[in-house]
């Protein structure tokens, strides 16, 4: 299977490993420590160098209780940062459901949005169907608001609803006019659910990947490892190492990861030990 982006066609008949690039106050991991565009270009090449298949540059903490930045502010955060890097020669992602922000990184030779509002903003989808080729993904969130979606999040069936509400998103991009051949699914790890609702994702997660999409996690360094483990988010990366192999061997086509050398470490061993494809 092919995930069709504006300037490359990445192949996904093996894992690939997302590069996470924040340029912000307050990320949950890591905000702050690439907020200068210098530092964050020396990040987006460290990255690469540690064998990211592509990179996911955003400028808005989605942490319960982060603060928004305006629009001006995040396009000021991440343009500079992204225009760099994508002269880096892997695919460049934009994270941000602002569609001011998606015109200015397609027009900048970004390949691919990446909104965890799966592009329910008004103007959001229109950019992405006016474009010939951007790739997208579109991931689920319980609500629109990071402030308010761990306010006791319920679901009937969590699988089930993520499922639905994946498809119809699917469905939306692809009644604009989308080719499916660019869209990825994620469920949005960590998005409006307990600890148990991640779990349940992931013991069914071949129920996502029947839809017939690439599926993309991100578990990296999150609080439900935290809640496992007992450890803060500095002491995450076994546990985040474990969770990406588990979701790769269950079938899942892109790790969204803080830790790329690690990660593209234990790929490796995943494979040759003809664990995952
Ligand atoms: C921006 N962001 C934070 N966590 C994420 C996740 O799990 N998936 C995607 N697509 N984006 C995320």
């Amino acid at each position: 299977m092919f995930w069709q982006t504006s300037r490359h066609s990445v192949d996904l008949s093996r894992p690939r490993v997302m590069g996470i690039v924040n340029v912000t106050p307050d990320s949950f991991f890591d905000g702050g420590r690439h907020l200068a565009s210098d530092a964050a270009r020396a990040h987006c090449e460290r990255l690469v160098q540690e064998g990211a298949d592509m990179l996911d540059i955003g400028g808005e903490s989605t942490r319960p209780g982060a603060h928004a930045p305006s629009v001006q502010e995040e396009i000021d955060r991440v343009m500079p940062v992204l225009e760099h890097a994508c002269t880096l020669g892997v695919p460049v992602s934009v994270d941000t459901s602002n569609p001011e922000l998606m015109r200015a990184a397609l027009n900048a030779q970004a390949d691919i949005v990446n909104d965890v509002r799966a592009l329910r903003r008004p103007g959001a989808l229109e950019v992405v169907a006016g474009h010939a080729s951007c790739g997208v993904c579109l991931m689920h969130m319980l609500g629109d608001d990071p402030a308010t979606m761990q306010q006791a999040p319920e679901y009937d069936d969590v699988v089930a609803q993520v499922r639905l509400f994946l498809q119809e998103r699917l469905d939306a991009l692809v009644r604009a006019g989308v080719d499916a051949a660019r869209v990825v699914l994620d469920p949005g790890i960590g998005f409006g659910k307990t600890p148990e609702h991640n779990w349940q994702l992931m013991h069914r997660q071949s129920e996502l990947i029947d839809l017939g999409r690439p599926l993309l996690v991100g578990w990296s360094r999150k609080s439900m490892l935290g809640r496992l483990t007992g450890r803060g988010p500095e002491a995450r990366l076994p546990s985040s190492i474990a969770a990406a192999l588990a979701a790769v061997q269950r079938g899942a086509h892109v790790v969204r990861v803080h830790d790329v050398a690690a990660t593209v470490d234990a790929l490796a061993v995943w494979r040759r030990a003809g664990l995952a494809p």
